[in-house]
């Protein structure tokens, strides 16, 4: 059977680098990494949490330097992405990690752009770029990155925020935020994966957010949940990430089918799909199977996928 098709809107690029690229980029542009081979590098995998998978995350970006390393990695999740059914992805990029080693803003967006244009020319596949700005750096390394993509905002749908949640909450962003609403750009950002619930009430009542990427903490709190439900907020929830990121123990105890049943408007994705073990239709296979959702629950959660999609209301529906 092919694969259901999907919008996948919570997709970091460069969690999308597998092994085998990492190495042939480090050979390309003489980076030396510190693992001698790819099963060396896997073993590197088994995280204990948020922080520890950051860690490698960060450190293997230092293969990543010209234009043509950004398109060669978004092609290659793209050519995955699309194998297993994604009409339509949303695609989140950390502009601070690459900056501060020296490789600029427009050679990320310039190489990106390049894969997300032939994509869209080759398969009809439709793309967005996210630009995300990493919490635990300051609020003003946010604007001076924000203020350095301004030449490349035709380019940008949405705004996000990433990286080390707990102590780090949405309120140390808002100016940065107002003025991407004001430059006319959506905004999302993580929030409640890690975090608490005050951290989501944050994202929606002080950044403004169009969506909530996790949010899963949210069921700790009812009112929280009402909200949610009533303005009927998407949540890019990432079931394998989570176990892979301890948020949940086991795949079986994962709340989606209590966020489902509370009457959220929840979405299935796949966050960093090179490093927790499969891209957006494994975790589609998975919780199926984990879970036991039947046919109608996973046509739900595609639909949700693209009612959620920053898409205009014609390309919408003719995905819908
Ligand atoms: C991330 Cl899973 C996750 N959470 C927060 N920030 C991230 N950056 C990349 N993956
Ligand atoms: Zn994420």
């Amino acid at each position: 059977m092919p694969p259901i098709p999907t919008a996948e809107l919570h997709l970091h690029i460069e969690g999308t680098l597998e092994p085998e690229l990492a190495f042939a980029l480090a050979e390309r542009n003489g980076v030396v990494l510190p693992y001698d081979t790819q099963d060396e590098l896997r073993v590197a995998y088994s995280f204990t949490d948020l922080q520890d998978f950051l860690d490698l995350y960060y450190a293997l970006m230092a293969v990543l330097r010209t234009e043509d390393d950004f398109a060669d990695l978004a092609n290659a999740y793209l050519a995955r992405a699309r194998e297993q059914g994604v009409r339509h992805a949303e695609i989140f990029f950390d502009p601070q990690a690459h900056t501060e080693r020296g490789v600029p803003i427009g050679t990320v967006i310039e190489g990106l752009s390049r894969a997300l244009d032939a994509v869209q020319e080759t398969h009809g596949i439709t793309t967005r770029l996210i630009m995300c700005f990493l919490r635990d750096k300051s609020a003003e390394s946010a604007l001076e990155t924000f203020e350095s993509a301004r030449p490349h905002l035709d380019r940008i749908a949405a705004v996000g925020l990433d990286s080390a949640e707990v102590g780090n909450p949405p309120s140390k962003f808002r100016e940065v935020y107002a003025r991407a609403r004001a430059a006319g750009l959506k905004c999302v950002a993580h929030a409640g994966e890690e975090g608490p619930p005050a951290y989501v009430w944050e994202a929606l009542d002080v950044l403004g957010v169009d969506r909530v990427d996790h949010g899963v903490r949210c069921l700790e709190d009812e009112a929280l949940v009402a909200r949610l439900v009533a303005d009927q907020v998407p949540l890019t929830v990432c079931p394998l990430s989570n176990v892979r990121l301890r948020v949940v123990d086991r795949l079986e105890d994962h709340p989606l089918p209590a966020m489902l049943d509370a009457g959220l408007l929840v979405t299935v994705n796949s966050d960093d799909p090179a490093y927790f073990g499969g891209y957006v239709g494994d975790n589609y296979t998975a919780v199926r199977n984990a879970l036991g959702l039947d046919d109608a629950t996973l046509r739900t959660l595609a639909r949700n996928s693209f009612r959620a999609a920053f898409l205009d209301e014609e390309t919408r529906a003719a995905y819908l």
